[in-house]
């Protein structure tokens, strides 16, 4: 199954009849990543589109994206402060990532729609972390079967300065609450089994000593850099681009601060990973 599928004929601003949403339910399930190219909507259209997800994703008092301002139920998701007030992220790397892993119930789809995008804009890349994990080696699923994270939130840092790390506590524990997940979680609906890592933060095995577990991140990481499971998407302006936050990690690349790259992010409340 590819990962990432594009459809054309979807039209957000029109009553959705159930079997459509449903068939796009299916394709996100099936693809990971959704795109429905070509919407012109409202906030009030976008956000009654995501409610039918569930309910929107709610940070509580751990600090994510966004929720320093007023409303973190659209997040602005670009580079144009002075005209987008609470704008996030800047023009700077964003490595790969599932949304919100460092919380308790981090969001199960988030989405993303292109208001104000110039031409060749920078794209994001997302990879399939369910086939990332069905094509590693039956050690190796033995071997982290029953292993469980622990990812360090980077909000609790200075903006942008947290790279990929794995943590050796006996030099420095990173700051802010803890939270758990299985390495290899299990998605709800599909009940495929998913490796749950990403490759942006500070992140550590729980309860395994430094070396095997700097041994292991190394080499899960290398499988994950070396995956072909992906979708890059180019950014039109209209494009809404829904994706399996369980089931895959994002990516962008830097850009040029003047060039303008403005989207707007709903994410879904989720389950605690199982
Ligand atoms: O700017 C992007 O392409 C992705 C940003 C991101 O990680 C997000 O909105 O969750
Ligand atoms: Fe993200």
């Amino acid at each position: 199954m590819t990962t990432g599928i594009c459809l054309e004929n979807i039209n957000l601003s029109a009553e959705m009849q159930s079997d459509i949403f449903l068939a796009i339910q299916n394709h996100l399930h099936h693809h990971k990543v959704v795109v429905l190219k070509k919407q012109n909507i409202s906030d009030e259209q976008f956000m009654n589109f995501a409610l039918k997800f569930g309910a929107i994703f709610q940070a509580g008092k751990n600090p994510v994206l966004g929720n320093s301002g007023s409303e973190t139920n659209i997040v602005v998701v670009g580079n144009q402060a002075k005209e987008y007030k609470n704008s996030y992220l800047g023009h700077q790397e964003v490595l790969p990532h599932s949304d919100h892993q460092w919380i308790l119930n981090p969001s199960s789809v988030s989405m993303l729609y292109a208001i104000d995008v110039e031409k060749n804009a920078a794209p994001t890349t997302w990879t399939n972390m369910a086939t990332a994990y069905s094509i590693l080696d039956e050690t190796l699923k033995d071997q982290i079967k029953n292993l469980k994270t622990i990812t360090y939130n980077p909000f609790f840092r200075p903006f942008g300065t947290v790279n990929a790390k794995y943590v050796n506590r006996n030099l420095d524990i990173p700051p802010g609450e803890i939270f758990e997940h299985p390495l290899v979680r299990t998605h709800p609906i599909t009940r495929e089994k998913i490796l749950y890592m990403h490759r942006a933060y500070e992140m550590e095995f729980e309860g395994m000593n430094y070396d095997e577990g700097f041994a292991l991140w190394c080499k899960l990481n290398d499988h994950i850099d070396n995956l072909e499971c992906k979708y890059t998407h180019k950014w039109e302006i209209g494009d809404l681009v829904i994706w399996d936050n369980r089931a895959t990690i994002h990516y962008r690349p830097s850009f040029a601060p003047n060039e303008r790259r403005v989207l707007k992010r709903i994410s879904i409340s989720g389950e605690r990973p199982f």
